[in-house]
């Protein structure tokens, strides 16, 4: 099994990159995890408390699940993957058979803070885009599809986002083994990582 971490700025294009990657790869040879599955069950809090969480911050990451869940994967079990509500802001209470396959990609902003979960990884790879160009993704994509006005989107990029990307995601470039550039539709740079995935799966 290969297991692949995907970090990155919110916007910075984590989840083209990662279609992009397994658009050639057999549906029954790999499953795609999200560290969005994996928030902090928060089902005993008042909603008005659940929005207040700073949702950029490793700690409202629930790892050990996540650690445990792709340690199960590596033992060839089936892992329920939690389903989440960003209306709600928590778990569902529903889950998503996911069985073990060949390639296994774990893709999220925070996935590359954790110490034991990159021990996890094969190959982890940092997908960059420029800020301006990420707050520009995100603004379109939280009015489009989650319903935000552009003062709230531009509001929390300011007071969260931002702060956060600053202290805890971009650092995690150091770790990553492949940095993707990525303010621009990367061709190159995805064909090189395929041909990785391809060469370990021989
Ligand atoms: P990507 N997020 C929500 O908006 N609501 C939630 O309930 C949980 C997470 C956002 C989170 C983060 N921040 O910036 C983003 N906020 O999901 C990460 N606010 O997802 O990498 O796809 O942008
Ligand atoms: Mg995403």
């Amino acid at each position: 099994m290969l297991i692949i971490g995907i970090a990155g700025g919110t916007g910075c294009g984590k989840t083209t990159v990662v279609n992009q990657i397994i658009s050639e790869l057999p549906v029954d040879e790999v499953c795609v995890i999200s560290q969005d599955s994996y928030y902090n069950d928060t089902s005993h809090l008042p909603y008005e408390e659940r929005v207040k969480i700073n949702f950029d911050h490793p700690q409202s990451i629930d790892f050990e699940l996540l650690i445990s869940h792709l340690k199960k994967l590596k033992k060839g079990e089936t892992i329920q993957q939690p389903v989440y509500s960003f209306i709600d802001h928590n778990r569902t209470g529903e889950t998503l058979p996911t069985k073990p396959r060949k390639v296994v990609i774990v893709e999220g902003i925070l996935i590359l803070t954790n110490p034991a979960i990159r021990k996890m990884f094969d190959i982890k790879i940092y997908v960059h885009a420029d800020s301006d160009e990420r707050l520009i993704r995100r603004l379109k994509r939280d009015i489009a599809e989650r319903g935000r006005d552009i003062n709230e989107v531009l509001d929390r990029y300011q007071t969260t986002l931002k702060p956060m990307h600053q202290q805890f995601i971009d650092p995690t470039k150091e770790f990553a083994d492949i940095i993707i550039p990525n303010n621009n539709y990367n061709t190159v740079a995805v064909d090189i990582v395929r041909t990785i995935v391809k060469d370990r799966l021989n």
